[in-house]
């Protein structure tokens, strides 16, 4: 019996050879006088491992899926059954919006990337996948050289996946030779001459306002592995990226940012982003933003409807920290505020403080590692006498001192809803820590408790 795969051994086959072997030849109305052996030539073979036609049929489908895709048309069941079967170098144009989240696109990932942590994409592999493909475009893409079709072709492919992107590198245009003349030529050149690249890195205006999907936009403007190659300019944006892009968040909705910027680029990008509709989130952490790009970010709070500002390990000092005092003070929409690895000292901490008394809506507030002392802490402690907004303070390695702890204790003693503290390494009196954290513990098992009720009410 000559079945597809099997080695075709004459001698050890006692059957006609015939093309296409059915079940039949088995059958026992055969002439039962002639003696017939069938040997397996697969020791392993047996009827059981003859396919279901319909097995047959869904292999088929999945291997002519791009002459003829069929899938929507499948049960459930099938369709599982196809997204195992599929080749997962199907061009993304046939696959993109007709197979859906699954294993197919588990598999594209697991092809493609040796890491991919689900959980951190939704639990969803085609937004896993879709964004991850996304951003390597981008982060490949040369200024002047690859054209913006390229990108902008798989936009309909995947806008509707894509949900966060966060772009680890950006590459800068291919420099020309320099020539000769430029050395000594460059002062009588002014800038109308300037015939650089005409773009600095890649232009995300054309690019964010198509994809409806995206809530979070990470960017930073460097290369990885630049190597021997290193140059300063490689890390960094230019003014003409820092206009591109904030025309491209204007157009965003709600949105998370983080982006690595300097000072005076962080002025430029806040400043087109006053008013804007639905920015929710601000991360510019580790960034070396002073007292004017903090003043921009003053003026970025009362004039927008910010939740989350991160500004950790920045330059800001007294005269920034004032300016969001004062836009905190007044009707600010910020929960959350972090100000850690920055210089306010007193000046800055206090004006925070007094802030927090007027009406605020501030839940979280980190001012660690400041160089805040005593007089901060007293200010602070006043706020949560009179407010009981504050949930979670953060206020370690700063010299509050035996004072600022005293007062902050006595603060917290009365009601608050303070259910986090820290003031570690703060060089408050031990009997002081122990006392807020008898009350932030207490606080949190009340919290704990509302929640279990919450639940059981639910
Ligand atoms: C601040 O409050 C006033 C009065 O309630 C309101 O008109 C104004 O729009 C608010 N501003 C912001 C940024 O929420
Ligand atoms: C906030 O406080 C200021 C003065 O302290 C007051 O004029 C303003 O009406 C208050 N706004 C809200 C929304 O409570
Ligand atoms: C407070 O900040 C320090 C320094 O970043 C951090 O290690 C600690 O976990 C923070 N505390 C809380 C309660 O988040
Ligand atoms: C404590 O604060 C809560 C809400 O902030 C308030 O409802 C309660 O009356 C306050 N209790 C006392 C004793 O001040
Ligand atoms: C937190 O603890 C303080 C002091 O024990 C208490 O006055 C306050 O009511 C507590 N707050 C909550 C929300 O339970
Ligand atoms: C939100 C809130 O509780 N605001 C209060 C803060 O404290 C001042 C002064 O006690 C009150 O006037 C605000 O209503």
């Amino acid at each position: 019996l000559y079945g597809d795969n099997m080695p075709q051994k004459k001698n050890f086959c006692l059957m006609p050879k015939s093309p296409r072997p059915s079940r039949a030849t088995l059958s026992p109305a055969e002439d039962s006088n002639k003696m017939r052996r069938v040997i397996a030539e697969d020791p392993d073979w047996s009827l059981m491992l003859v396919p279901f036609l319909s097995t047959l049929c869904l292999e088929s489908i999945a291997r002519n899926m791009e002459k003829k895709p069929i899938f929507e048309e499948l049960n459930p069941l099938q369709r599982e059954f196809v997204q195992g079967k599929l080749s997962v170098s199907l061009p993304l144009h046939v696959t993109a919006n007709l197979i859906s989240d699954g294993v197919y696109w588990k598999r594209c990932c697991e092809e493609r990337w040796e890491i991919c942590d689900v959980a951190h994409y939704g639990n969803s592999w085609k937004r896993m996948f879709f964004e991850r493909h996304l951003e390597n475009m981008i982060e490949l893409f040369i200024p002047d050289v690859t054209q913006p079709e390229t990108i902008l072709d798989m936009v309909p492919l995947c806008k509707n996946y894509v949900k966060r992107l966060d772009i680890s590198q950006l590459l800068p245009p291919i420099k020309e030779p320099q020539k000769e003349e430029e050395e000594y030529s460059t002062e009588l050149v002014n800038d109308n001459d300037y015939e650089g690249p005409s773009i600095d890195h890649f232009d995300f205006s054309i690019l964010l306002d198509k994809l409806d999907n995206l809530e979070e936009f990470h960017l930073v403007y460097r290369v990885r592995q630049c190597g021997m190659n290193f140059e300063w300019e490689m890390f960094g944006m230019t003014d003409r990226d820092c206009e591109s892009l904030a025309k491209a968040l204007k157009s965003c909705k709600t949105l998370k940012v983080n982006i690595h910027t300097s000072d005076k680029q962080c002025r430029l990008l806040v400043k087109n982003l006053l008013d804007h509709p639905s920015l929710r989130e601000l991360d510019f952490s580790h960034n070396l933003i002073g007292d004017r790009g903090a003043r921009a970010i003053g003026k970025l709070l009362s004039r927008s409807k910010l939740q989350v500002l991160n500004m950790y390990d920045n330059n800001i000092r007294d005269p920034g920290a004032r300016a969001i005092a004062h836009a905190l003070s007044k009707n600010s929409t910020l929960l959350s505020l972090n100000l850690q690895l920055n210089r306010l000292r007193d000046e800055g901490g206090q004006s925070i403080g007094q802030a927090l008394i007027k009406n605020n809506t501030l839940l979280h507030l980190h001012l660690g590692a400041n160089e805040v002392t005593g007089p901060s802490a007293v200010a602070i402690s006043k706020a949560l006498l009179q407010n009981n907004t504050l949930k979670s303070i953060n206020l370690s390695s700063n010299k509050l001192g035996v004072d600022g702890g005293k007062a902050l204790q006595e603060a917290m003693s009365t009601n608050t809803t303070v259910t986090e503290c820290d003031i570690r390494l703060t060089e408050v009196d031990e009997s002081d820590v122990s006392l807020i954290n008898q009350v932030v513990w207490s606080n949190q098992s009340v919290e704990l408790q509302k929640q279990a009720q919450e639940k059981k009410t639910k």
